[in-house]
C-alpha cells in the first residue's frame, strides 16, 4: 500500500469510530427543523450532508480542512520559485485531513504522472464526436470512456468485500485525477488548435503540466493554473457537481460514472457554466457598446437590459454565500499582482463596483455579491485563452480534486444509498386540511 493511502485509512478508521460513537450516543437528538418552503425551493439551508473536506460559511466564504483560501496560499507548498499554492498539497489535505509537507507533495505529483497513461480508445471515442460538440459534452464522454479502466468496477463484479471498497475507490481517484489534464488539454487542442497535440512533461507538476499540454508555457498562466486548480476543488458537500457525484456513489457506481455525472451538473449555467456565460456577456457587451473599456453607467445601463430581457446577471449570487466570494477576492488579487493595467480585468473590477447595488435594488435576490465566475475567464483571456466553452472543463478537472477525495471518504465510512423521501403536492394539501397524517399533528 502506499503512503498516502496508509495514512488516509489510519485517518478514516479514527474518523469511522468516531461517527459509529456519536452516533451510538447521539443519533436521535434533532438537527434542525424543515420549513414547507425548503422542501419546495431546492432545500436551501436544509442539512442532510456530511462532508469532511470542506466548510462553506455564508459570510467568511470556503475554508478547507479549516483552512480559508489566503491561509492556503500561505502554508500549502509551492512550485520551485512560484508563489502560488499546489493543488496535490490541497488534495492532500481534503483527503488526509492534514497539512502536507514539500515530500508529501513531490510524491503526489510522481504518483499521478505514473498514473496519468490514457488508453487509446478514449482519443478515439473524443474523435468519434464532432469537432463542434461542447467541449464539457466531450469531456463527460470521455470520462465516461475510461470507465472501462475502472478498479472499482473490476473488483466489485469480481465479489468484492464491502471492506475493500474505500481502497479500490482510492485507485480509481487517484488514476482518474492523474488522468483528466490529458484528456481535457486533448479536447482544447483538437477543437480549437487544429489537433496539434502536445506530449506530457515528466518533470512538471499536475497543473504545470496542464498548462504546458494546453500549449501555455507562460509562468504567469502556470501560477494561474496552480491557484485555479486550488480555488475551484472543493465548495462542501451540497453544491450541484458535489452532491451529484456523493449521491451516484452511493449507488456504489464508481468514480468514473460519479464524476461523470457531477461534471452534468457543473455544466449547467446557473453553476459551472457561469464561467463562460460571464465571458460571453461581457464580450457581447463590448461588442454592443463598441469599447473595451465600459464606464460604470454604460454597464449598468447593459445590466438593466439583462434584467428587463428576464435573464441573470451571471457571475452574481450564490446559493449560500451572503459576501463576496473569497475566491473572486483571490482572482482579483492575482489579477492586481500580474495584470493590473488589462483592460478586461479592468472591466470585471468595474462590473464589481456596478451590479451589486442594482442586484440589491430588485429586492429579492439573497446575494448580490460576485461569486468565483465573475473573475476567472478575465485572467484566462489576458493569457490569449479567449475560447470561454472551454472554461467549465477547467472548473471540472479541478473540482475532481474534492468530489473524488469524497468519494474516498464515502467508502471509508460506509456510508449508504442516498435516498431521501419525496411527496406530491397533493399529499401537502390533504396534509395541511388535516386529512393526511403521515407526518402527524
Ligand atoms: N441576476 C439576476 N437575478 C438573480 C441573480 C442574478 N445574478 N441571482 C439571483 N437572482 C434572482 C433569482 O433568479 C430569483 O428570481 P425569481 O424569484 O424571480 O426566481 C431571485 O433572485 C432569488 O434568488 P436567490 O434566492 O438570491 O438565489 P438562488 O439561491 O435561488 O440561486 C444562483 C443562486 C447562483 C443560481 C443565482 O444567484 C444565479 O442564477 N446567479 C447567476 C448564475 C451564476 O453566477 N451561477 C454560478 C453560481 C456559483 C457556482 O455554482 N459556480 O459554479
Amino acid at each position: 500500500m502506499g503512503i498516502i493511502k496508509d495514512r488516509f485509512k489510519e485517518k478514516a478508521d479514527a474518523k469511522g469510530v468516531e461517527i459509529k460513537d456519536l452516533l451510538k450516543d447521539h443519533g436521535t437528538k434533532v438537527i434542525g427543523e424543515v420549513q414547507l418552503a425548503q422542501v419546495f425551493q431546492g432545500m436551501r439551508g436544509m442539512t442532510g450532508l456530511v462532508t469532511e473536506t470542506s466548510l462553506l460559511d455564508a459570510q467568511d466564504g470556503i475554508r478547507f480542512r479549516g483552512y480559508s483560501i489566503p491561509e492556503l496560499q500561505e502554508k500549502l507548498p509551492k512550485y520551485d520559485g512560484g508563489s502560488e499554492p499546489l493543488p496535490e498539497g490541497l488534495f492532500y489535505l481534503m483527503l488526509v485531513g492534514e497539512l502536507p509537507t514539500e515530500e508529501d507533495v513531490q510524491h503526489l505529483t510522481a504518483v499521478w504522472q505514473r498514473r496519468s497513461h490514457v488508453p487509446n480508445h478514449v482519443f478515439a471515442t473524443i474523435e468519434a464526436l464532432p469537432v463542434s460538440t461542447h467541449p464539457m459534452t466531450q469531456f463527460t464522454v470521455a470520462v465516461m470512456a475510461l470507465q472501462t479502466e475502472s478498479q472499482f468496477a473490476k473488483r466489485y463484479a469480481a465479489g468484492m468485500n464491502k471492506k475493500d471498497y474505500w481502497d479500490a475507490m482510492f485507485d480509481d481517484a487517484m488514476d482518474l485525477i492523474a488522468r483528466l489534464p490529458r484528456i481535457a488539454a486533448y479536447i482544447y487542442r483538437r477543437k480549437y488548435k487544429n489537433g496539434d497535440h502536445i506530449q506530457p512533461n515528466g518533470l512538471l507538476d499536475w497543473a504545470g503540466n496542464f498548462a504546458h499540454m494546453l500549449g501555455y508555457e507562460n509562468e504567469g498562466f502556470k501560477e494561474l493554473m496552480r491557484l485555479y486548480m486550488t480555488i475551484h476543488a472543493d465548495h462542501e458537500g451540497g453544491n450541484v457537481s458535489a452532491h451529484t457525484t456523493h449521491l451516484v456513489g452511493s449507488a456504489l457506481s464508481d468514480a468514473y460514472q460519479s464524476f461523470a455525472a457531477g461534471l452534468n451538473g457543473l455544466a449547467g449555467p446557473l453553476h459551472g457554466l457561469a464561467n463562460q456565460e460571464v465571458i460571453k456577456w461581457i464580450f457581447e457587451m463590448r461588442e454592443e457598446l463598441q469599447t473595451e473599456s465600459p464606464t460604470g453607467e454604460q454597464i449598468a445601463d447593459y445590466v438593466q437590459r439583462t434584467l428587463s430581457a428576464g435573464k441573470v446577471v451571471p457571475g452574481y449570487g450564490h446559493a449560500v454565500l451572503r459576501k463576496t466570494d473569497p475566491r473572486f477576492t483571490a482572482q482579483m488579487e492575482f489579477g492586481k499582482k500580474h495584470m493590473p493595467d488589462d483592460p478586461l480585468v479592468q472591466t470585471i473590477w468595474t462590473v464589481y463596483e456596478t451590479v451589486p447595488p442594482i442586484l440589491q435594488s430588485l429586492g429579492k435576490i439573497k446575494n448580490p455579491w460576485p461569486n468565483v465566475d465573475a473573475h476567472s475567464g478575465a485572467l484566462l483571456v489576458h493569457y490569449g485563452m479567449v475560447e470561454y466553452e472551454f472554461y467549465t472543463v477547467l472548473f471540472g478537472v479541478s473540482r475532481a480534486l474534492g468530489v473524488l477525495a469524497s468519494l474516498c471518504w464515502d467508502r471509508a465510512l460506509g456510508f449508504p444509498l442516498e435516498r431521501p423521501k419525496s411527496i406530491t403536492t397533493d399529499l401537502v394539501a390533504k396534509w395541511l386540511k388535516g386529512e393526511d397524517e403521515i407526518w402527524g399533528d
